[in-house]
């Protein structure tokens, strides 16, 4: 027992949705309870803990005789709306089980190793993904970042000062990249992969590139019983016609993905016909020129069904990923110590993802037995996340190297 679903256990009644799963926003008070969860952690195994001007928060061990730029490994604590137990805090959970591991088994790794938990991963409430690392490695402007609102209308900058940061300090912090040599993260499964391959565990190849998109459209407000059928200009008729056509768009592109999972009327009331609906797009490909392609033909039929229906319609842009594919260096030492685990390409985006652009990057995932996630049926076994722990453990040593090893 490594005790990660002991951990899990502790968190398992923090930010419960009435409506199953979880909803744990970040920068919000179940993120707060998580995050000082943490902390408690990572203090009783005396790890140098900080949080930084960005409210990522890091812990810190410093092996006898270890120097250099740190392998870090961690995750996220936030969640979707109704998310699963695991993707996240697993990987947070089994970076605190890992340095058990090692600790225990007398490890001498020859770098710093660090436990980092990054806020804002799903981009649940400020729409940004990954606004964390994201603001870390200086991919998204301060500027913008602050600027970006929830559903309640507060901006990023409130939640900041809420939470206790200063908004005028956050942004790209080189100092703090500097001081990390790569990172590497362990994750649920969040497909079929592991179950089809009947693996406890996997090393990260790639990530599908993903986007956002906003689509509004705009029509007649009116009364749903004054108002004839052939005198509407219905913006919920126009962005039904889109939903269906974004699915058959993406149907007849091999290995795309785009889906609908927002969709915002304002003002939303039973008997009135909507003034505005807003929707949001998640589109994913291997390839960032098909990525681009498949959202040109979603702009047109958008605009076509939109005009069919006396109504206008913008398509905005709100995040980008490219596919990314894991360094080569950290996953051949990886494959070495980990000599059965397969290699998978996800289609879910990570903090790994986005920290990729600017150090080196891996990632382990762990067996999800219903193959389901962003779900309350997200799963894993108590034995494949003592597994998970001492793949990341292993992971974490032939990735830093042994102190003791003159090669190193
Ligand atoms: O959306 C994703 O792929 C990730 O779970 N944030
Ligand atoms: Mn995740
Ligand atoms: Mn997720």
């Amino acid at each position: 027992m490594t005790g990660v679903a002991r951990m899990l256990a502790e968190i398992a009644h923090i930010g419960a949705d009435p409506r199953g799963g979880y909803a744990r926003p970040g920068y919000g008070d179940a993120d707060r309870e998580l995050r000082e969860w943490f902390v408690g952690h990572a203090r009783a195994r005396g790890l140098d803990v900080h949080r930084d001007r960005n409210g990522i928060v890091w812990a810190w061990w410093h092996p006898p005789g270890s120097g250099g730029p740190a392998v870090v490994t961690g995750s996220h604590l936030d969640s979707v709306p109704g998310g699963g137990a695991y993707d996240g805090p697993l990987g947070v959970a089994s970076a605190l089980a890992a340095v058990d591991v090692m600790r225990a088994r007398g490890d001498t790794p020859a770098r710093p190793i660090a436990v980092g938990v990054f806020p804002e991963e799903e981009g649940s409430r400020f729409g940004l993904a990954c606004l964390g690392s994201r603001l870390v490695s200086g991919a998204v402007s301060p500027e913008r970042a602050l600027a970006l609102t929830d559903r309640e209308g507060d901006t990023f900058a409130d939640a900041l000062r809420r939470d206790g940061l200063d908004p005028r300090h956050v942004g790209r912090d080189d100092e703090m990249l500097d001081a990390i040599g790569c990172f590497v993260e362990l994750h649920v499964e969040q497909g079929r992969g592991l179950i089809d391959l009947g693996q406890p565990v996997a090393i990260g190849a790639s990530i599908l590139g993903h986007g956002r998109w906003r689509v509004t459209v705009d029509g007649q407000g009116n009364h749903a019983g004054t108002t004839l059928m052939g005198d509407r200009r219905d913006p919920m008729v126009a962005a039904a016609r889109a939903v269906l056509e974004i699915r058959d768009i993406a149907r007849g592109i091999p290995d795309a993905r785009a889906t609908v999972g927002r969709i915002e009327p304002v003002p939303g009331g039973t008997n009135v016909i909507a003034s505005r609906v807003s929707f949001w797009i998640d589109a994913r490909h291997p390839d960032d020129v098909v990525t681009a392609a498949l959202i040109a033909s979603v702009r047109d039929a958008v605009a076509r069904v939109a005009a069919a229906e006396g109504c206008t319609a913008t398509l905005q842009e709100e995040s980008l990923s490219p596919t990314v594919d894991f360094d080569r260096g950290l996953r051949d030492r990886m494959r070495a110590a980990l000599p059965d685990a397969p290699e998978l390409g996800t289609g879910a985006g990570h903090d790994a993802g986005v920290l990729a652009e600017r150090i080196p990057t891996a990632m382990l995932f762990v067996r999800n037995p219903t193959g389901i996630s962003h779900s309350p049926e997200e799963l894993v076994e108590d034995s494949d996340a003592d597994k998970g722990a001492v793949a990341l453990a292993d992971a974490l040593v032939a990735v830093a190297g042994d102190r003791t090893d003159a090669s190193v």
